[in-house]
Order: C-alpha cells, then structure tokens, then sequence
C-alpha cells in the first residue's frame, strides 16, 4: 500500500509547474483536472504510478495507499502551492477533488489545538475510527491526508481497519441492529457536494460490500444511543481495532482513503505538545475526492 515515486518521475515533477487550480463550484474545474493530467503523464513512468495508485485503491483487498512524495516535498516544501499542485494531480487521477466546506479552498489544514475537544480533528487525544462526513447522504468517496509534519514528539500514528471485514467478523444479530436507522452523530450545516443530512443513519445499508459501514467511534460517547444499538456499535469498533493496521506518516507522505472499505483514525499524540512551538506541531492537510460517475 506504500508506493514509492520512481526517480526519474520525482527529477521531472520538480521542474514540472502546474498552473494556478481553477474551481466549479466546490469541484476542481475539469479544466483544471485535464490540464494537470496532460502535463503529469508527459512526465517518465507518471502513467504507471498513476495505474498502481488506482490499483492499490480499488483492487482486491485494496482500499487505501500512501504516495511517498517526500523527496519532492523536501525539494519544494510541504506547504509550498507547487507541492500542493503536485499533491492535487495525483489526486485528481484518482477521483475528482472537492472541498465540502466553504472555509478552505479544497485543501483543509489539520493542525494541533492543546485546547480542543481531545479526540476530534486537529485534538491531542486518540481520533477513534471514523468516516469522515458520516452524516451525509453522499459522503465523499475518497478523504485523503498530506503530511507537512509528524508529531516532533513521536506520536500520532494513523490508524486504518478494514470496515466490511470488521462487520462479518459480527454476530448475525449485532449486524441486524447495526442495519437499522437508529444512529446519529454532530451537526451538518454549510456543507458542499455531499447531499442531505443523514440523520438517523444505519450503520449497515443491506449492500454489505459496496456500501458505506456509516461508522463514526465517535458517537459512543457523544451521541445519545439506545443502549442496544450502543453495544452493537461498540463491538464493531472493538472489531475495528482487531483488525486495523497503523503507520507514521512521514513528511511528504499522502494517504488516501477509500471511504467505502477502509475506516480511518488517528492514535495520541504524545504527551507535552503545549511545551512544542506552534509552527512546529504536527500539521496534515485534508482533501477529499468525488468519484466521477458520481458527481
Ligand atoms: O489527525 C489525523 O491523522 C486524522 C484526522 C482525521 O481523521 C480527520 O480530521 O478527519
Ligand atoms: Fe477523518
């Protein structure tokens, strides 16, 4: 699931200037996604890390994949537009790239907040396994993360589990009460390109292997539930955790998520982030993608 850029593609990417993204809406504009592609697969072997990408993510017992693009973002800087340029190309071969939400412009930052709820987005704590946007209709068929910077103090390891494997390992009758709409998490509010909000949601559609598992660890606790359909969730997450497999991303390393197989999550942070400079903390950046029959 890690796939390393040959050299020859990393010596031709630098010297390979993407133009400025132009948008639709909360989509990059298709005028944009064929103008990356023309420029990238002129670029040696760019076809073929384009075709094990898409092959790591929707091949068999696929689902997710780590692009290693350190050494182009040791050559650009992580949060330079270029790299970011570069970053949206891959992810443009993928699946369209959108932003659901108003405040950022396709790419989100996830920074490190001592104050915030620990468990959440850009918190300290254990980000339990979740899909992201899990009260929409139509949650985004990708979530994808960038990493600028680890934790300097060694932790937040990124946490992934497969989500259908997790529910068969299920009695029959906990996949039953997970199949029913009785479950609910957050708020939905100013969001783009995912539908209505879903609310209740079964966890389990009925189209075991091509649905989405609407799984968030995070309504166990802040989420009033039926005390029932509170235990089956809780043992679909101890299932999770079962089977999950974590790694540390490093600088340059590109996660992408296919929301439909892979749940993700992210562990602790070390302890003592207060005593770590802001502009030295742990700082991903989100994007998600559209699949195109989709959108
Ligand atoms: O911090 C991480 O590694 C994951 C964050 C995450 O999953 C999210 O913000 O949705
Ligand atoms: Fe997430």
């Amino acid at each position: 699931m890690f796939i390393d850029i040959p050299s020859e593609l990393e010596a031709a990417l630098i010297d390979c200037p993407l133009p400025m993204r132009e948008l639709d809406g909360p989509f990059l504009a298709k005028s944009t996604i064929e103008r990356y592609r023309t420029e990238l697969t002129a670029a040696p072997s760019f076809t073929e890390t384009a075709t094990t990408l898409r092959h790591a993510l929707t091949g068999e017992g696929g689902g997710y994949a780590v692009l290693r693009l350190g050494n182009l973002a040791k050559a650009l800087r992580a949060d330079d537009s270029r790299f970011l340029r570069l970053a949206t190309g891959f992810a443009a071969q993928v699946a369209v790239p959108f932003s659901p939400f108003p405040r950022w412009i396709l790419w989100k930052d996830i920074g490190v907040k001592v104050d915030k709820d620990p468990g959440k987005s850009s918190g300290i704590g254990y980000n339990a396994f979740h899909m992201d946007l899990v009260n929409a209709t139509r949650p985004p068929d990708y979530t994808t993360l960038l990493c600028v910077r680890p934790d300097p103090l060694g932790g937040g390891r990124s946490i992934l589990s497969d989500a259908h494997a997790a529910a068969a390992r299920l009695p029959q009758e906990c996949r039953a009460l997970l199949a029913e709409s009785a479950y609910h998490y957050g708020v939905f509010f100013d969001l783009f390109g995912v539908g209505e909000e879903y609310s209740p949601f079964p966890v389990l559609d009925g189209s075991d292997l091509e649905g989405f598992v609407r799984f968030t660890g995070k309504m166990l606790q802040r989420s009033q539930l039926g005390q029932a359909h509170a235990d089956a969730a809780s043992q679909l997450a101890e299932e999770l955790v079962r089977g999950q497999v974590s790694f540390m991303l490093q600088p340059g390393d590109y996660l992408i998520v296919d929301q439909r197989r892979f749940l993700h999550g992210r562990e602790a942070l070390h302890s003592g982030q207060e005593t770590v400079p802001v502009a030295d903390r742990r700082l991903l950046l989100q994007l998600f993608l559209r699949a195109p029959a989709a959108v």
